[in-house]
């Protein structure tokens, strides 16, 4: 059977993905970090599942992250955890650089150092890298982070290449435009927005604060996503590809359409703090697929619309119940 040992697996794309992993019938291994209020709520449903099975471990922790490798000896590592806020990042640059830039790090040389060069590697890098390049952004395009997050994920990205060219390991890089879902962490903008939209629209809240509401973001669903890093991990060369819909969209106007939908006139809810803006912005970002299209076959499934529904339909279901099923 094979074994995939998946980081980041309680958040929104690593759980997706330990789902589609599960109905190809391979066996789980999730890292899930310590902490004081439980945060396995993603990924609650799968854990009764026989093939699906949590260790402890850290990104910062190399030793966590040796034991586990040695102790599971997986078939395939989906890195597909980080320190993922680019505001916070730079409030921790130092602890965003130790996660997300090293972490992928220590993972390959554990690799490499117990001569495990043929489990294979899937380093989830992102559109952040790309910074201030303007759109289309392919993999071409010249990389500009504008972000600590953006430069940890730019040396994690290029250190996954080097492993590949040097050491001749299957390391690939799925460099992944904005993703949302019903998943979505809460202090994301698309899910900040739904949740605040459908409180109003229940009257449970009053207004939703904002940063900077001109930025264009390229947005997904986090499912195609997970389908997309699967799929380049059963390609038969590793590589890198970006993950996108090749469209996109003002924050404004993502914030104008769940409104709408909720027949609420936005204007009359939205206010300004300047505590959401961050002291350098990436202002577009638009993804151009075509590589992973003609190279793999893989297009998004889920539409933009269909996204903003999916997102407001549970997020209704949650507020209405009470029950806030994915954390
Ligand atoms: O939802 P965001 O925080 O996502 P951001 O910064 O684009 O990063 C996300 O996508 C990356 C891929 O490109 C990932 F790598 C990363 O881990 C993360 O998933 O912010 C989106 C935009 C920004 O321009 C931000 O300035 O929304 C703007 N914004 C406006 N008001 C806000 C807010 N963002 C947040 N989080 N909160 C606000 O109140």
């Amino acid at each position: 059977m094979v074994k995939c040992l998946i980081t980041g697996i309680t958040g929104q794309t690593g759980s997706y993905l330990a789902e589609l992993l599960l109905e190809k019938e391979y066996e789980i291994y999730g890292i899930v970090r310590r902490g004081s209020t439980i945060n396995t709520r993603r990924i609650d449903h799968l854990i009764d599942n026989d093939n699906f099975k949590l260790h402890y471990g850290d990104l910062a922790d190399a030793n966590s992250l040796t034991r586990i490798i040695k102790q599971v000896k997986p078939n395939k590592i989906y890195n597909i955890g980080s320190m993922s806020q680019v505001r916070v990042s730079f409030d921790i640059p130092e602890y965003t650089l130790q996660v997300t830039g090293i972490g992928p790090l220590r993972i390959l040389e554990t690799l490499r150092s117990l001569d495990m060069k043929k489990t294979k590697f899937l380093q989830a890098s992102s559109s952040e890298m790309f910074g201030s390049s303007l759109p289309p952004q392919n993999e071409n395009t010249p990389f500009r982070p504008q972000s600590p997050y953006g430069v940890a994920k730019l040396a994690a990205y290029h250190l996954t290449k080097i492993y590949r060219t040097g050491y001749g390991m299957f390391t690939c890089n799925s460099i992944c435009f904005n993703h949302g879902s019903p998943r979505r962490g809460e202090t994301f903008v698309t899910k900040k927005i739904v949740r605040a939209a459908c409180r109003i629209k229940l009257g449970l809240q009053d207004k939703v604060t904002l940063g900077n509401l001109e930025a264009k973001r390229d947005w997904g669903h986090a499912k195609d996503y997970a389908h997309a890093q699967f799929m380049i991990m059963q390609h038969s060369e590793p590589d890198d590809f970006v993950i996108a819909t090749e469209e996109y969209h003002t924050i404004h106007s993502f914030l104008r359409e769940v409104f709408k939908r909720l027949n609420l006139d936005y204007h009359e809810y939205v206010r300004f703090d300047k505590r959401f803006l961050r002291p350098n912005e990436v202002p577009e970002l638009k993804g151009d697929a075509t590589k992973i299209r003609d190279v793999l076959g893989w297009k998004p499934k889920i539409s933009y619309s269909e996204l903003i529904d999916d997102m407001i339909k549970n997020a209704m279901l949650e507020e209405k119940t009470g029950i806030n099923q994915w954390g």
